[in-house]
């Protein structure tokens, strides 16, 4: 039954380092332009990043939270609670990683505050160890699909445009978003103007099963999949809708761990998933989800929160694990940042692909300067 499940008692068995150091630092970066969704426009990333200390290495995690709770319950305040009062006191040298996620089973929820601290530790022990943070989750480097989510525009006009240069550009499928009354005739457009292009569309959570008729008119358009058309928490009015279309539904929103994934295709919820390695609790639940969905013929791709260099360096290791099938939401660093907190920033290799960062760790190099300069706070607690 775990046929593509890989080894994931190699990493519970890892021991935590002792922790000299810790620092929360939140950093405000201005996006190059706004990022419309139907639930909210975002005009820069606000991200609380996590810095881990021991024995002199120092490894940078991002939490994938945003500062309001539109896209999701946590919050960058809701994850700096969970973090100090209830995680970060549980860390303790030598403890088995497996162990550490067992004793954070206790805290319902609260993925993004999770998945902080367990993805800081696994990339302190990847440096610890000096082996890229792939290596140390046990899969091969491999060239990682890129894909490019893009926002809610103005006009007709204004998306073309935008596919236009993604397109150029090589990526390997697009996502737009849609939202009610900014749907079928957007999307016509898009397919009209690109008949080849691999298409999808998102809605995070607009639309309800009243709707049906309508998202059934996007069956006309060859989407490789629709992103969350129903609310956010829902998995079995996705199931009945499901049924409805010949599009194949993609979960986002209603997965937070593999026991989500596993009631929606029960259910027959959707035929892909979106793993958001901070949504699901981190990088060993997001494995988990990965290697189950592949032995039952789902296919899974890596979302994105428009994070930083760290957190979308993360999601790239991420998708070395088997299971990831589909483009995800990674794209270049400059579609959102002028100028990142990391370096080197994300780019298109001359096939559209991306390579995995070098060197031990994520592979990435976090500029002191450059968070200095963006921090909001900067909070020493150990
Ligand atoms: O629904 O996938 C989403 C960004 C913020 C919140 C939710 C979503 C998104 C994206 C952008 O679509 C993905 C990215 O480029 O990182
Ligand atoms: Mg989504």
């Amino acid at each position: 039954m775990t046929r593509s499940t890989p080894p994931l008692a190699a990493l519970e068995a890892l021991p935590l380092p002792k922790i000299d150091r810790l620092d929360l630092v939140t950093v405000r970066l201005p996006f190059v332009a706004p990022f419309g969704t139907s639930v909210h426009v975002w005009t820069d990333k606000e991200a609380m990043l996590l810095r881990l200390e021991s024995g002199g290495v120092a490894a940078w995690s991002e939490c994938v939270s945003d500062p309001d709770p539109f896209y999701f319950y946590e919050t960058n305040g809701t994850a700096r609670h969970i973090l100090v009062e209830f995680l970060l006191p549980l860390l303790e040298p030598g403890l088995p990683l497996g162990e550490l996620a067992a004793r954070f089973g206790r805290v319902r929820g609260h993925g993004m505050a999770k998945a902080t601290v367990e993805n800081g530790l696994l990339v302190l022990i990847a440096l610890q160890k000096g082996l890229p943070l792939h290596e140390l989750l046990g899969f091969p480097a491999k060239e990682i699909m890129s894909g490019l989510s893009i926002g809610l525009k103005d006009s007709v006009a204004d998306l073309l445009a935008a596919v236009e240069r993604a397109e150029a550009r090589g990526y390997h499928r697009i996502k737009m978003k849609i939202k009610k009354g900014q749907d079928v005739e957007w999307v016509r457009a898009v397919r009209e103007r690109f008949p080849e292009l691999r298409l999808m569309v998102d809605a995070n959570g607009d639309y309800a099963l009243s709707d049906a008729a309508r998202l059934k008119r996007l069956d006309d358009f060859d989407l490789m999949m629709i992103e969350q058309p129903l609310s956010y928490s829902d998995i079995y009015e996705h199931s009945l809708l499901q049924k409805e279309l010949k599009t194949p539904l993609c979960l986002d929103e209603s997965i937070h761990a593999a026991a989500d994934a596993a009631a929606a295709i029960a259910l027959g919820a959707c035929r892909i998933i979106n793993i958001k390695q901070g949504r699901v609790g981190g990088l060993m639940e997001s494995i988990r989800i990965a290697g189950y969905c592949a032995d039952r013929g789902v296919d899974v791709w890596s979302g994105g929160m428009d994070e930083t260099g760290i957190g979308r360096a993360v999601n790239i290791h991420l998708q070395t694990a088997p299971g990831f099938t589909l483009p995800g939401d990674t794209s270049e660093t400059s579609v959102y940042f002028d100028e990142d907190i990391a370096e080197p920033p994300v780019v298109l290799g001359p096939a559209g692909f991306i390579r995995i960062p070098e060197g031990p760790g994520l592979g990435v190099r976090v500029v002191p300067e450059r968070i200095l300069r963006r921090a909001l706070r900067w909070e020493r607690l150990r």
